[in-house]
This record gives C-alpha cells, structure tokens and sequence, in this order.
C-alpha cells in the first residue's frame, strides 16, 4: 500500500530512509532526533557536522549507520506560532524535499514521524493533514511506499468535528444492526400475556384491554406469534423439485462479470487511466497487475473497498463490486459503517477514511 499510518517507533522502521524531525543545526536535540541519534551512533553526528545546518522548510540526507535503515533524511520543519506565519507551506516544503530526497536517492520506501508535531507545537490533526496531502499528492506521480509513523496513540488526534460525528453514525447503525427486532416483538407480547395473566388490572379500562394488547400484536405483527415453518410438525409435502433445466456446465457458462471485469470496466466508464485509479485507491501498481491479469482475481475487502472509492461509486454501486469479490456491507462492524458513512457524505478520499479507520482501530484501505 502506498501510504500507510503505522503506530511505531521510528527508529525501528525497516525501510530505505527515514526521516527525522531535525532542527537548523541538524546537531541533534530531544524528541524523535534524539531517538535517532542515539540509534544510529556517533557516526551519524559525525557526518551531520560536515553539512553546514539546513533551512527551515528543506531537508539533508546522510547514512542511517547503525539504524535499520539505508538513510537518514533531517527535515526541519517550522516552529508553530499561530499558523499565520507560512507554517504550513514550510512544513509542505519540509515533505517534499525530503520525499525528493528520496527519490534522487533511489528510496522505493520511506517513514515519516509527524514533523513539527512535538517541542515545535504545530497542531497535531493539522501536522497529520498535511502529512497525509503532500505524501499522498507525492505518491500520485512517484512509485514509492511511505508510512506516517504514529508513536504514542495520544500523538493521534483526528479532527473532533469528524470524529464525532463518526461516533455518531456508528452508534446509530450499530445499535439498528444489533437489535433484534424479532425478539424484541416476542418479548413485548409476552410482556403483555404476562400482563392479561396476572396484572389485568394494571390496564387502562379504556378498551385497550390486556386482550386487545397481545390480539393487536399478533395483527400488527403476525410472525411475531407464529411457530417458524420448521417448527410445524406435520407440514404438507412440497411439491417435486422441477427437473434441472440446464446442466452444471451451461449454467457454469453464464457466469456474471468478475470482480476485475468490473473494475475494468468502470475505470473506463469514469474516463481513467489504470494508473488514475490504483494510485487514488492506495493500491500498489504490482497488485492491481495480478487483478487486471486475472478475471477471476479475489481481492481482500479492504482491496475491493478501495478501488470502488476511487471510483467514486454511490453505495449501491460499492455493494455490487463487493458482492462480485463475495463481500457485503453490513451495520454489524464498525468497519463497514465507517465506511458507509464517508460514501454517504461523498467523501470518497481514501486517506481521510483511512484516519477515520486507523482512530476506530479498525484495518486500512488499500492493499
Ligand atoms: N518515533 C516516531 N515518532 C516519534 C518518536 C519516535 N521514536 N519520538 C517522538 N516522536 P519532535 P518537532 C513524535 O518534538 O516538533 C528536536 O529537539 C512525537 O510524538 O521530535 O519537529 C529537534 O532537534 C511528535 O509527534 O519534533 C528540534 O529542535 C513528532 O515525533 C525539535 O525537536 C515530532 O516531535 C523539532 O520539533
């Protein structure tokens, strides 16, 4: 998956170059570079003193010596004052030198911390957002895999407005889905059974009367009272199975568009190119080969959620791709209405669901 949110320690990421939170000295300080410095050893202060500081807003590459990593890319990013300031296009600029970096260094996978998010005080879901838009913009033209890395779950602040009205939707679907609705009919009938038994009296003398109560349950809702066809002991015979029309292998012959066929078809119908269409669902380019190549392809949920993202489809739409990789959408997990939720606001940016998901701890989109 090209960009991933990954709750890590940096320092331990196995990956061509990570990035460090650096300051215009590039000495080292506390915080994520102290991290590094004291992962990499004194070799990398070594080299960081031959390179004469760095600006706020660009970045400079050196070994990762003794860090699991080829390289080590110091950024700086600006200090938050009110936001006024230019903070954000220097923070901007802080990514995507460090992305070209990267890049001219041959990186085919990168780790960022959240720059400027700690002692520099830039507001966390504002660090996050701009993290997420310019690797993700990056990551449109450039083949590469990069991870925000989230260290301590506090430093994980999504967009409170967002995420409570998330918390909301879940609530609602979720309470809908996880009441039965069947069982709760019975339970009131036999409340009021219970009721015409022994409590009569605790009933209006109105003509609502005990009776009345559990006869109209019965009208409103007559499956409620009924025994399940399986329970009846004595059900008539049923009729004899019409003899099969077709044989396995004609009915085999008719199958319906595969999952891929359908992908395929739709990145043409929006006017896409293949590249538009991974690239936007988060997906790497190798994966969405084997599917273009293979009609009958099964790709995880998450996968098949992605590319019908990108496709920008309407629900019923997204629910018919699932179908066709044998998955639903249902109010029963959260995932599933998380997602719901962002197609019903047509929000169809895999990265901002993909915050959403990552804050309700549930897996990504994408490969
Ligand atoms: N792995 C990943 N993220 C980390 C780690 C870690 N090991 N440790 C901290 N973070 P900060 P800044 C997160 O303060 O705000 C230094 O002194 C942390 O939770 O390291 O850019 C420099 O020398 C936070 O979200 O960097 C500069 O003087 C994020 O990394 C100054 O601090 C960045 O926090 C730079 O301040």
């Amino acid at each position: 998956m090209p960009l991933q949110i990954v709750r890590n320690d940096i320092t331990k990421m196995e990956v061509d170059a990570i990035v460090n939170a650096a300051n215009t000295s590039l000495l080292g300080g506390g915080g994520v570079d102290g991290c590094i410095h004291r992962a990499a050893g004194p070799e990398l202060l070594a080299e960081c003193r031959t390179l004469g500081g760095c600006d706020t807003g660009s970045a400079k590459i050196t070994k990762g010596y003794h860090l699991p990593c080829k390289y080590v890319i110091h950024a700086v990013g600006p200090r938050w004052r009110d936001g006024r300031h230019g903070e954000r296009e220097l923070l901007v600029s802080c990514y995507r030198t460090a992305l070209e970096l990267a890049k001219a260094n041959k990186c085919e996978t990168i780790a960022f911390p959240l720059i400027s998010s700690g002692i520099y005080g830039y507001p966390k879901d504002q660090a996050l957002r701009v993290a997420i838009d310019t690797i993700s913009g990056f990551l449109l033209d450039n083949d590469m895999t990069a991870y925000i890395v989230i260290f301590d779950r506090k430093a994980y602040q999504i967009g409170e407005k967002l995420f409570a009205d998330i918390a909301e939707y879940i609530d609602d679907h979720y309470v809908e889905a996880h009441t039965d609705s069947r069982a709760e009919r019975l339970r009131r009938l036999n409340l009021f059974e219970r009721l015409s038994g022994n409590q009569a009296d605790a009933y209006p003398k109105d003509g609502w009367g005990e009776h009345e109560a559990a006869k109209q349950e019965k009208e409103l809702y007559p499956s409620a009272a009924e025994p399940d066809q399986a329970d009846v002991p004595f059900a008539a015979p049923s009729a004899p199975a019409p003899r099969m029309a077709k044989s396995l292998d004609d009915a085999l012959k008719e199958i319906d568009e595969s999952f891929s066929e359908m992908l395929l078809r739709k990145i043409d119908e929006k006017g896409m190119t293949d590249a538009q269409c991974y690239k936007k669902a988060n997906i790497d380019r190798k994966l969405f080969s084997k599917i273009r190549s293979d009609r009958l392809y099964k790709p995880s949920k998450p996968t098949a959620i992605a590319f019908a993202i990108a496709l920008e489809l309407p629900l019923e739409e997204t629910k018919d791709m699932l179908m066709k990789a044998g998955f639903a959408l249902s109010h029963s997990n959260k995932f599933d209405i998380i997602i719901e939720y962002f197609i019903q606001q047509g929000n169809y940016n895999v990265f901002e669901i993909n915050e959403a998901l990552f804050a309700f701890d549930q897996s990504l989109l994408g490969a």
